[in-house]
């Protein structure tokens, strides 16, 4: 499959186009699951939902939720739709605590795949002959593999670094020419970093846009990235359990308008969304932030029917002003099952991150450590000074050993554990450190260790 123009025009159907489409290809996976999938028959027979009672798109949501805990019930392959045999593909999701979540693609899912993930680089103004930088994860991860294949569907010179080496990360950015970057915001961010250590600058470097996600990231880092390499930083989003990256993306002429507020094209002939309500179920109106599901309506291989993706959002009904017909979600705001308990005190990451980023004085790395000890828990959040602030604070070279008593980092230490106070009405200890300490990302960053027992 290559690109073309049948193919670009699918962002653009009328919207009535779009629903009988939308309309067919559900009737068909229903029917496909009901008849392939014992989990969905027996779901649907509790339900009293039979595929002949899916008539209009409202009628989806009759159907059964899958959560990931159905998958991993079923893990590794029990969901599948097609015989073993017919899979090309199988990519997995990890969970941090629980088994990872495998998907298997047929040779169809593949190139549906590939032509999500090309629609998302031509969002974002790419064409054939630019060169793709491919700086996430190759394997299991599906970052790698999925934009590789997409750029190679746009025809675009497709750059396999995977990730790691930032140096020569570095040297191939500069020495192929590439016009597109993509990885993590935050390993974006380590490339920023290294390219300046290296002694060079966005000047040395020809890129357009970088094709970010995988993870939550702000405006303030996508400010960052934006001034450090010299790009349009856009947002892309996917799950594994889904397809993968090319799920929904960032257009090119509503980033550059910066009073919008940032939001992404859903890809809604692949991949039906709703908003429910995380705590009730409930289908939620436009506009309305809560969990976002998806159904898949044109893939074989583990076709999923309103998958709760635990990340929440808003979609949007309005025209973007590119023209796209597609539905749009606003950027990730966090998921449902983010919340951490510190000693009765419900808390979330972002909470802590918005306030750490309202301190100029501050670089934008950190984690933050839970502990219990005997029956208490602390949290700790670790960060680092930006490399002026070092300079001004301490001109010589920092002594590790005297770094924590600098009268200076004490004072900002005590103020912005006073803001945490403040704010989410706990406290939480933070402890700057200097330039350079914290680890830095590959791969979507790790925020939060919490080494209480489970
Ligand atoms: O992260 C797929 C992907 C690869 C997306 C490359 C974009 C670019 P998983 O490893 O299965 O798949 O993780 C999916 O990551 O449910 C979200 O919580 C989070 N996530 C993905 N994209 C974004 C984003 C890939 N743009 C999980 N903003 C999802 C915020 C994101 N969170």
């Amino acid at each position: 499959m290559a690109w073309n123009e049948e193919v670009a025009a699918r962002d653009y159907l009328p919207a009535e186009e779009r629903q009988q489409l939308q309309l067919k290809r559900l009737q068909h996976t229903v029917q496909r699951v009901y008849t392939s999938v014992p989990f969905y028959q027996q779901a649907m027979d509790a339900l009293q939902i039979h595929p002949s009672h899916i008539n209009s798109l409202a009628d989806l949501h009759r159907l059964p939720f899958t959560t990931r805990y159905d998958l991993i019930e079923h893990y590794p392959l029990g969901l599948l739709s097609v015989p073993r045999e017919q899979l090309s593909r199988i990519h997995a999701s990890s969970g941090t605590r629980s088994k990872a979540k495998i998907v298997g693609y047929t040779r169809r899912d593949i190139d549906i795949w590939g032509e999500v993930c090309a629609r998302s680089l031509a969002c974002a103004g790419l064409q054939p002959g630019d060169i793709l930088h491919n700086a996430y994860g190759y394997g299991l991860f599906t970052g790698g593999l999925g934009l590789h294949y997409g750029g190679e569907y746009l025809g675009m010179t497709v750059v396999p670094m995977s990730s790691g080496s930032t140096q020569r990360q570095v040297t191939f950015l500069h020495d192929m020419q590439a016009t597109a970057l993509c990885c993590t915001p935050s390993y974006a961010l380590t490339i920023a970093e290294t390219l300046s250590a290296l002694g060079m600058s966005a000047q040395d470097l020809h890129l357009k846009c970088g094709i970010f996600g995988a993870e939550p990231w702000t405006k303030a880092l996508c400010q960052q990235i934006e001034d450090r390499l010299g790009l349009h930083a856009l947002d892309i989003y996917g799950l594994s359990e889904i397809i993968g990256p090319g799920v929904a993306m960032e257009c090119i002429q509503s980033h550059q308008d910066k009073q919008a507020d940032r939001s992404l094209h859903i890809f809604e002939d692949h991949f039906l969304p709703e908003i429910i309500d995380p705590a009730t179920g409930e289908a939620l109106p436009y506009g309305a932030e809560g969990e976002l599901v998806f159904t898949t309506i044109t893939k074989e291989g583990m076709p999923l029917l309103r998958y709760r993706t635990g990340d929440l959002c808003t979609l949007i009904a309005e025209p973007c002003t590119c023209g796209r017909t597609l539905v749009r979600m606003s950027q990730i705001k966090g998921r449902v099952d983010d919340m951490l308990i510190i000693r009765g005190i419900n808390v979330f990451p972002a909470e802590i991150k918005r306030i750490l980023f309202g301190f100029a004085e501050l670089a934008p790395y950190y984690q933050i450590l839970i502990e219990r000890k005997h029956t208490l828990d602390s949290a700790v959040v670790q960060t680092e000074i930006t490399p002026s602030m070092q300079t001004a604070i301490s001109p010589q070279e920092v002594d590790s050993a005297t770094w924590t008593d600098n009268e200076q980092i004490q004072q900002l230490q005590k103020r912005i554990t006073q803001v945490f106070y403040a704010q989410l009405h706990l406290h939480i200890d933070i402890q700057i450190q200097p330039t350079g300490t914290l680890p830095r990302s590959e791969g979507k960053a790790i925020r939060v260790i919490d080494r209480r027992p489970t």
